[in-house]
């Protein structure tokens, strides 16, 4: 009998502290991530020399996936003329999402990209001129500083879902940058290598939301005796959206979570 309660604490003190140190979990759920370029500057140095700033783009929905197959789902396809319409290089970049570190109240989350597509582009505009350039690299990274916030309506569109981690880059340029590098006019000769740089990056971003990592299993509104009977219907069994914690299996611990936040529901 005594054992059994030591046992019961113990399995609540883990269920608490899990309950807490789940940003990436919440990140996973959520499914998205909505991120907005603010500001930055470009440094264009070689065959063509050039500089400038670069303005606010609209806010774009990414969906997180798990390109990599580490079996964690924060990686991010960009496509290029998604954030820069006017750039005219339509590629596909893949951000590789890393965990830096995570405690309950934030967590550092990296990405990184490089592809080297050995490519003529044609019709690439630079400062409103359009050039052609055989492009040797494309690589990419972006760090960022992740906290939970009270859940809410998307502040970048209220028909998209509901957010609860707010992102603010992270680590300055040497982990926020985007580089092109490549031969301008298609000429490959030293005199026409070009190294494209964008830095000073100041860009944010929402994820999250009210999903199953606080007990609103079924993806309503409110954490409530549905949520519950789903768990106890599906104790046992492995993942799917019972599984509140994201770890695999629905047990005891779901069942808290479930418990702790019931009668939650998404503000705003
Ligand atoms: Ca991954
Ligand atoms: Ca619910
Ligand atoms: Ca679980």
């Amino acid at each position: 009998m005594m054992m059994r309660k030591v046992l019961t604490l113990g399995a609540l003190c883990a269920a608490a502290m899990t309950a807490n140190a789940q940003i990436v979990t919440n990140l996973q759920q959520g499914s998205k991530l909505y991120w907005k370029f603010n500001s930055g500057q470009y440094d264009i140095t070689g065959g063509i020399s050039q500089s400038g700033s670069i303005s606010a783009s609209d806010p774009i929905e990414l969906t997180l996936q798990d390109l990599n197959n580490d079996g964690r789902a924060i990686d991010i396809q960009l496509r290029l003329q998604d954030l820069f319409p006017t750039l005219g290089i339509n590629r596909e970049l893949n951000l590789i999402g890393t965990v830096v570190s995570e405690t309950p109240g934030e967590a550092i989350i990296r990405w990184e990209a490089e592809d080297q597509p050995n490519l003529c582009i044609e019709q690439i505009n630079v400062g409103g001129v359009e050039i052609n350039a055989y492009i040797t690299l494309l690589a990419g990274r972006l760090q960022a500083r992740v906290t939970p916030i009270p859940c809410q309506n998307n502040p970048y569109n209220p028909n998209w879902q509901k957010v609860t981690l707010r992102f603010e880059e992270n680590g300055g340029d040497s982990y926020n940058s985007l580089i092109v590098q490549g031969y301008v006019f298609c000429l490959k000769n030293p005199f026409t290598f070009t190294t494209a740089q964008i830095s000073s990056m100041d860009w944010e971003a929402y994820a999250g939301g009210f999903t199953g990592v606080f007990g609103n299993v079924n993806g309503d509104s409110v954490v409530d005796d549905a949520d519950l009977l789903e768990v106890l219907f599906n104790f046992g069994s492995e993942g799917g959206r019972a599984d509140a914690n994201g770890d695999g299996v629905v047990d005891d611990a779901d069942l808290l979570i479930v418990l702790f936040n019931f009668g939650a529901s998404c503000g705003g």
